[in-house]
């Protein structure tokens, strides 16, 4: 039975989805192929039927249908576990901490970062929902969202401080080598690295050798759709 993951794609096929990103690397690291199916940004109704809510990544495994990433990383660890754990010694519990992390901190401190050159990664017929959905959940313009760059450029230099002290000390947030965690954090990586045409990683950094790393995986994963610009 092939499982099928549901995505949004932008313009002429960019992928900048942080949570597609760490569930397409999720499929990679269990070894499973799933098929695709692509769906525009504001095309909520498609979302809506199958899953009853309108986020992104959605899996599904003949009648079975599974929302949100990290539902989604912990059926792909259970459907499948004869194949590497994405949860390497028991780090199931620890990675729902990352999630969070990732998510509620690591993710808006890049949003602040990037959110205004983002929208030219959509298909232009989709920009004018993301600006309306953006504006109204901001109280402002992307614009003036993003404004102030030298904070939150300090804000993202603090917030990923403690990651570029980890990868110093060993090769992955998991450890010796890769698990779901990884995966969590990367995926904002790429989210920064195709959703704006700015870098942000010092060249010398650890941090950057890790996420490099990251997009060489898995026959260059990271790197297999095209990139910013739009
Ligand atoms: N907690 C969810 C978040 C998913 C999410 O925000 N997906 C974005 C990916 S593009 C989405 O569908 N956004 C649609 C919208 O905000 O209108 C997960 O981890 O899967």
């Amino acid at each position: 039975m092939t499982l099928t993951m549901y995505e949004r794609i932008g313009h002429e096929g960019r992928r900048p989805s942080p949570f597609s990103w760490r569930i397409r690397y999720a499929f990679a690291h269990k070894g499973v192929e799933p098929a695709f199916h692509h769906v525009r940004f504001a095309d909520v109704e498609t979302i809506r039927a199958l899953s009853s809510q309108h986020f992104v990544p959605i899996v599904t495994d003949g009648d079975i249908v599974v929302h949100d990433s990290w539902n989604i990383a912990c059926y792909l660890e259970d459907r499948f576990p004869q194949a590497p754990s994405l949860f390497p010694g028991g780090g199931r519990a620890v990675a729902r901490l990352v999630n969070h992390w990732a998510d509620q901190t690591l993710g808006v401190a890049i949003r602040r970062l990037i959110a205004a050159d983002f929208i030219r990664c959509l298909d232009s017929g989709d920009r004018a929902y993301y600006r309306s959905s953006r504006e109204a959940a901001f109280g402002c313009t992307l614009e003036e969202y993003c404004a102030d760059r030298p904070r939150w450029i300090a804000e993202f230099a603090a917030i990923t401080a403690p990651l570029e002290r980890t990868l110093a000390e060993q090769p992955y947030v998991a450890g010796a080598a890769p698990g779901y965690v990884d995966y969590i954090v990367f995926s904002m990586f790429q989210y920064a690295r195709l959703g704006c045409p700015d870098e942000f990683l010092a060249e010398a950094g650890a941090l950057r050798r890790w996420r490099d790393n990251l997009v060489g995986m898995f026959d260059r994963l990271g790197d297999r759709y095209p990139a910013y610009p739009a």
